[in-house]
């Protein structure tokens, strides 16, 4: 069968139509673009706040609890599965999916914000708020975002490899609960919110990394930042991945991925050896002090009273943003982790995945408390004047070998990113709109490439209609419908688990033979 037939159409208009009908009057209407955004944000977030904040609390709990309870020794898979890729790849592949630019976005600057706008009225830029600022990054990137990305991996791996369902999409996912509407309207409406909220996270991603790119460049090159050359970087960037994915260099592209991990390692380990070494180290082990001294506090605090907006700016944002690329998430983790069990799943991504982003929070954002509180750069009065791109490069330049060796590296590794992110998320987005996809089959390639240009307009009109909150809206909106769907994955799962297993376990055998899985209608 000719591959580009093989569109569904019923998906892919409704998807094409959405991310359009949004990207272009916020690029043809700035002004009017700006000022709605502002609206929006301030709405959802003050009042959702808290859903966001129980939702992720609760992905948490359940997890650990699932983990631990009797079906955590349920293995993903028929009885004879094994794992296919070792623990260590496997964890590898894990993060490297997770995590892309963001994490060199914010890793630097994230603390330089904390120290300025500390919550729970911490004085400003005090002793306090530095040692809070090591702790903040720690929570925002540890144990609770690696549970939402975890949680929607279970009831997919559960459809894939027990119940023998190819759930590539969401939808199929529900059905436990659903049933056949998962094939009818419901389940188009399931996987159309599931586009959007991809959509809305990659342009969180791109809406950030386009300035930052473009600021680097700047400095590099000695020429002016502008929005002009904003464009040229995303047009640039877009049109490379674009012809990438048309052209078929996924092998190049994953090569490209695996050099950056070593990008990463090096300016890593380069930042923690010829750094404060020992000042990190304890900062590092303060900030854990602090982190589950506080984690329920930080998990659920909405500043009721006093309203000085930290929630709604930090917790409920990155909250919304790792929920926006969960359902990716789950369907990536979901096809690697076949043979494993699902506690092996649960610790495996929530310790693993909290530790690779704690270590980048420990060396880098560490690093910029050290130069601010010992007095090596005022990186809280820099990031004022000139914001995030150039208090980044500011803070890069201080290092050893900053401009020669440091800054060069960190656009290597930024520009990579830019383009991992972009064509993974083409890929999955693609995948999803095409009919009965198998598991190692590729999407038509006009349909990926399409979607890397979409998200390219997407960026733009994120970028034109201008600062940080559009981009975050864009996560915020997304990820709002996806959560009363990812709870209906967990009802789901639930439901596959007690049919199956409850009998089973109480007898005492833990795998069971195909015959004795219930069939899904
Ligand atoms: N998260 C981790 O842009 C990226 O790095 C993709 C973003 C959700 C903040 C992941």
């Amino acid at each position: 069968m000719n591959k580009e037939s093989k569109i569904d159409y019923a998906l892919m208009i409704p998807a094409l139509i959405i991310t359009l009908a949004i990207s272009l009057p916020l690029a043809l209407f700035k002004e009017q673009g700006a000022g709605i955004v502002n609206k929006v944000f301030a709405f959802t977030t003050s009042n959702f706040k808290w859903a966001f904040l129980i939702f992720g609390l609760f992905c948490v709990l359940f997890l650990i609890w699932l983990g631990c309870s009797k079906y955590g020794k349920i293995k993903l898979g028929g009885p004879d599965d094994k794992p296919e890729f070792s623990t260590y790849t496997w964890a590898a592949m894990i993060f490297c999916a997770g995590i892309g630019i963001a994490i060199v976005y914010w890793a630097f600057i994230e603390p330089v914000y904390y120290m300025g706008g500390p919550p729970f009225g911490i004085e400003k830029n005090s002793t306090l708020a530095a040692e809070w600022a090591g702790a903040l990054g720690q929570f925002h990137w540890g144990i609770t975002p690696w549970a939402i990305y975890a949680l929607p991996t279970f009831p997919i791996a559960y459809a894939i490899h027990v119940k023998k369902i190819p759930a590539l999409k969401l939808s199929t996912a529900c059905k436990g609960i659903i049933g056949k509407k998962a094939d009818g309207a419901l389940g188009k409406i399931i996987d159309i919110i599931v586009i959007f909220a991809m959509v809305g996270g990659v342009g969180t991603s791109l809406g950030l990394a386009v300035p930052l790119v473009t600021t680097l460049v700047a400095s590099v090159l000695g020429i002016q930042e502008s929005m002009t050359l904003q464009l040229i970087v995303l047009g640039v960037s877009t049109a490379v991945i674009a012809g990438t994915v048309w052209s078929g260099l996924q092998k190049g592209m994953a090569a490209l991925s695996n050099l950056n991990t070593y990008v990463a390692y090096f300016l890593l380990l380069f930042v923690f050896l010829l750094g404060p070494t020992i000042y990190i180290l304890n900062l590092w082990t303060n900030s854990l002090g602090i982190l589950f001294t506080n984690f329920f506090r930080l998990s659920l605090g909405t500043d009721p009273v006093a309203n000085g907006g930290f929630p709604e700016a930090w917790t409920v944002f990155y909250w919304a943003w790792w929920i926006a690329y969960a359902p990716m998430m789950g369907l990536f983790v979901a096809r690697i982790s076949k043979g494993r069990t699902i506690r092996e799943v649960v610790f495996g991504e929530l310790i693993f995945g909290s530790i690779g982003c704690w270590i980048f929070f420990a060396i880098w954002g560490g690093y910029a408390i050290h130069i601010q509180t010992t007095g090596i750069l005022d990186v809280a009065t820099i990031v004022g004047k000139v914001g995030t791109g150039g208090t980044i490069v500011a803070i890069l330049q201080t290092l050893p070998a900053g401009k020669v060796l440091v800054l060069p590296a960190f656009i290597l590794l930024c520009v990579i990113f830019l383009a991992t992110t972009i064509n993974s998320a083409a890929f999955t987005l693609s995948s999803q709109v095409t009919k009965k996809i198998a598991g190692d089959e590729e999407p038509p390639r006009v349909n990926r490439t399409l979607w890397a240009v979409l998200l390219g307009v997407f960026a733009l009109g994120l970028l034109l209609a201008g600062g940080l909150t559009a981009v975050q809206l864009s996560s915020v909106v997304a990820a709002l419908p996806l959560i009363p769907i990812l709870i209906l994955m967990v009802f789901s799962l639930m439901k596959w688990l007690k049919e199956d297993y409850d009998d089973v376990l109480s007898s005492g055998e833990v795998t069971l033979t195909e015959d004795k899985i219930k069939p899904v209608n």
